[in-house]
């Protein structure tokens, strides 16, 4: 019997708060302790390894120090890109770790005569597994990309069969995902023997009808957006183990715990701003958050003051001088009758996003098709993430602007108009 472990969704650097990233890092080095004394045979990561595709230097070190541990142990370690790994100038740091031989990327793809999309299979040594899969892409142009590929080809390989890719299936979209862009089932190559899925932050596993075990781990410790609060709830970290011989013969979730969690929330609906202030300082010092990280989300419609009169510096300094980890307030959700005009629907910054952009797009006046619509949208999104990538250690103002402005004119596709500009 051989063994596998299926990671996705680390997100290493996601986080700017020191005590975040070392829990982060500790996740990772935990996670592969535990591969190393199952003595799986291989590891695959289903994307997102990094929160972005040129991360911080000392980042890049310490994971690289952490996956070394595998190649000691003569586990390789397979993967594809993500949605965050993926960058419009080309290089990212998967091609990196995938040249210096830490990792190998499976997604080997050529285009045939006919635009067809072939991949090609990465057979796994040992095992003799057969991997193929789909990196992702930029927004809005999954689904295209998924119509192109050549199912036929990969059907007809023999062999114990595992296909990764990181996308949301539009068949199985969680609710809170319903903006998300997803592919349809049956744009994958059927009768593998295992769909080793990335990109949705929670785990999941699902069969269909010619796709036995499609399966997400969800992040393994916890990316970004709604995730730290998810955790802080108690809901589980981890990777999946999978026991292989020419079929698979079990998945078992194993469990990392990042860190322990304190999730709160409170309804100050109707008070004025002073009085939530003092409830919620009060309700706050009831806590016992020694060695945790607090998660406390408040909401509610006040009837009087400004959501600001709420002093959270103060409260997060409060609880951290008690010795919480990490404090984060999410007051997305919290609003106030005298402000309405600032008032924006959504209770997540990444969904807040996304609704202004959709709400904004019809006053953009431009000819190009890829900014109007939902196109626009897509690229107005594309662009805000390409444009929150911070300045590198050693890397000069002049060469850090440079490399954001060219992203952004790939993320829009202007380079043709900023040439013909530049002549000028
Ligand atoms: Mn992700």
């Amino acid at each position: 019997m051989f063994s596998f472990a299926h990671i996705s969704d680390i997100h290493l650097g996601a986080f700017r708060d020191l005590v975040i990233r070392d829990l982060e890092k500790q996740a990772l080095a935990e996670t592969v302790k535990k591969c190393i004394e199952l003595k799986v045979d291989f590891v695959l990561i289903s994307g997102d390894l990094f929160h972005v595709s040129i991360p911080d230097l000392s980042v890049v070190n310490d994971t690289i120090r952490t996956l070394r541990l595998l190649q000691d142990a003569k586990i390789p370690i397979y993967m594809i890109y993500g949605s965050h790994d993926y960058t419009p100038n080309g290089v990212s740091i998967i091609d990196i770790l995938d040249t210096a031989g830490i990792i190998v990327n499976v997604m080997k793809p050529r285009i045939d005569e006919e635009g067809m999309l072939i991949l090609q299979f990465v057979e796994d040594p040992k095992t003799k597994a057969k991997l193929a899969g789909m990196s992702a892409r930029r927004i809005g142009l999954e689904s295209k990309y998924y119509e192109k590929l050549d199912k036929a080809r990969l059907e007809k390989e023999k062999g114990f069969k595992i296909f990764a890719f990181h996308s949301g299936i539009t068949e199985f979209k969680p609710p809170f995902l319903n903006d998300m862009e997803t592919v349809p089932i049956s744009s994958f190559p059927k009768d593998f023997d295992y769909y080793a899925g990335g990109h949705i932050h929670e785990k999941r596993e699902h069969q269909w009808n010619g796709y036995p075990r499609i399966v997400f781990p969800g992040p393994l410790f916890t990316g970004y957006g709604k995730d730290i609060e998810e955790t802080a709830r108690g809901v589980k970290r981890g990777f999946y183990l999978v026991e292989f011989d020419d079929k698979v013969r079990k998945v078992e979730f194993i469990e990392i715990k990042g860190f322990d969690g304190l999730f709160r929330e409170y309804d100050f609906m109707g008070k004025n701003s002073q009085s939530a202030r003092k409830e919620l300082s009060l309700r706050l010092n009831e806590l016992e958050v020694n060695g945790k990280v607090v998660v406390i989300r408040v909401k509610g419609e006040l009837e009087g003051g400004k959501t600001t009169d709420i002093d959270f510096a103060e409260l997060r300094r409060n609880l951290a001088s008690r010795g919480a980890l990490y404090v984060h307030f999410n007051r997305f959700s919290l609003t106030s009758k005298e402000y309405e005009a600032n008032r924006i629907a959504g209770e997540d910054p990444a969904v807040i996003e996304g609704n202004l952009f959709r709400e904004n797009v019809g006053t953009v006046k431009v000819s190009q098709s890829n900014l109007k619509g939902d196109n626009g949208v897509a690229s107005a999104l594309e662009l805000l993430r390409v444009s929150r990538q911070q300045q590198k250690t050693g890397e000069s103002k002049g060469d850090y602007s440079g490399r954001i402005l060219d992203s952004s004119i790939k993320t829009l596709r202007l380079q043709k108009e900023f040439d013909e500009g530049s002549e000028e």
